[in-house]
């Protein structure tokens, strides 16, 4: 870059003018035609490199894209928190499991952090046990007075991270005790129920610290059903020390004999519910494939 031109991130992206964060300061910026840019469209997270022409910013390059999120549409996205409550919303196992499949999927670092630890008992824990075998880095937030906001902020230096998670968790509260500012709008459950649907959000990522957040609205349910049934494997982290053992090369621990991730959950070393999830799952991305014929 020796023309004077300057390497940025596009943060937000609001009828074809597009924001630029470059240091401390933003540039907005428009785009040139989407054929100058192999084919891309400019998308919120993508790094590019900006000219400025009489104050005015344009986008000259995009810079090759590590992944690409369609929910939120967020180029970039290194880092999952994957936001869950035990209770008030209670905790959801499957959309949970199903959750962590895609971030998997999209071979993002994932956290997993359960917040508002204040309603909930020490019983409450035990509850999960599902993850004892898995390594997620798991946090225990209270986004009201601010309990496990320190250890989450660690994490949050040179990624996009992303909130996901169901709705009414906290999401935005902890984005907004993150970054110490009411940004995004929060609320109770019952408001949202009412008002029937969410408000429609852009992608934005905010700033924090050295790195970026992007709040999402909650889903009550995820559609995986575009995964390959011999891929799905590859999103449970505690199969892949068994991955490739198996006496089938090519076995994805359904019904073969002597398979070493089955092996595995007999003795313990894979959690048994984990695994039920994958094997339902698996029939569901079978029986997918077979109504199609
Ligand atoms: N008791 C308690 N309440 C919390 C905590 N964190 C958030 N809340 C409350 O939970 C409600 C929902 O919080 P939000 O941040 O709007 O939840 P969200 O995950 O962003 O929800 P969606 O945007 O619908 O996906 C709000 O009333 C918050 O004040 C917590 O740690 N403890
Ligand atoms: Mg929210
Ligand atoms: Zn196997």
């Amino acid at each position: 870059m020796n023309n004077g031109n300057m390497r940025g991130i596009i943060t937000k992206g609001i009828g074809g003018l597009y924001f630029v964060s470059i240091g401390d300061s933003i540039v907005k910026c428009k785009a040139r035609g989407k054929f100058r840019y192999n084919g891309l469209t400019p998308t919120v997270g993508d790094e590019v490199e900006i000219s400025i022409d009489n104050d005015e910013g344009v986008i000259e390059k995009i810079f090759e894209r590590k992944n690409e999120l369609i929910r939120p549409v967020v180029a970039n996205v290194t880092q999952a928190f994957v936001v869950i409550t035990l209770k008030n919303p209670k905790l959801n196992m499957d959309l949970l499991n199903k959750f962590l499949i895609l971030c998997e999927y999209n071979n993002l670092n994932i956290v997993l952090c359960v917040n508002k630890i204040d309603l909930v008992s020490e019983r409450d824990f035990l509850k999960f046990d599902a993850f004892k075998n898995i390594d997620y880095e798991i946090i225990y937030t209270n986004a009201m007075t601010g309990r496990g906001i320190e250890r989450l902020k660690n994490k949050v230096d040179n990624n996009i991270s992303v909130f996901c998670g169901p709705s009414g968790v906290g999401k935005s509260t902890l984005l907004n005790a993150l970054v110490g500012e009411q940004i995004m709008k929060t609320g109770d459950i019952s408001s949202k129920l009412k008002r029937g649907k969410h408000t429609t959000r852009h992608s934005e990522l905010i700033k924090c610290s050295e790195g970026y957040l992007v709040d999402t609205p909650g889903f009550s349910s995820l559609d995986i059903s575009f995964i390959d049934e011999t891929e799905l494997q590859y999103c449970f982290p505690e199969f892949r020390p068994y991955i490739g053992m198996c006496k089938f090369s090519n076995c994805i621990h359904y019904k073969e004999p002597d398979c070493c991730v089955k092996q595995a959950v007999m003795e313990n070393n894979i959690c048994k519910e984990r695994f039920d999830f994958y094997i339902k799952t698996l029939e569901e991305l079978k029986n997918r494939r077979s109504n199609k014929w």
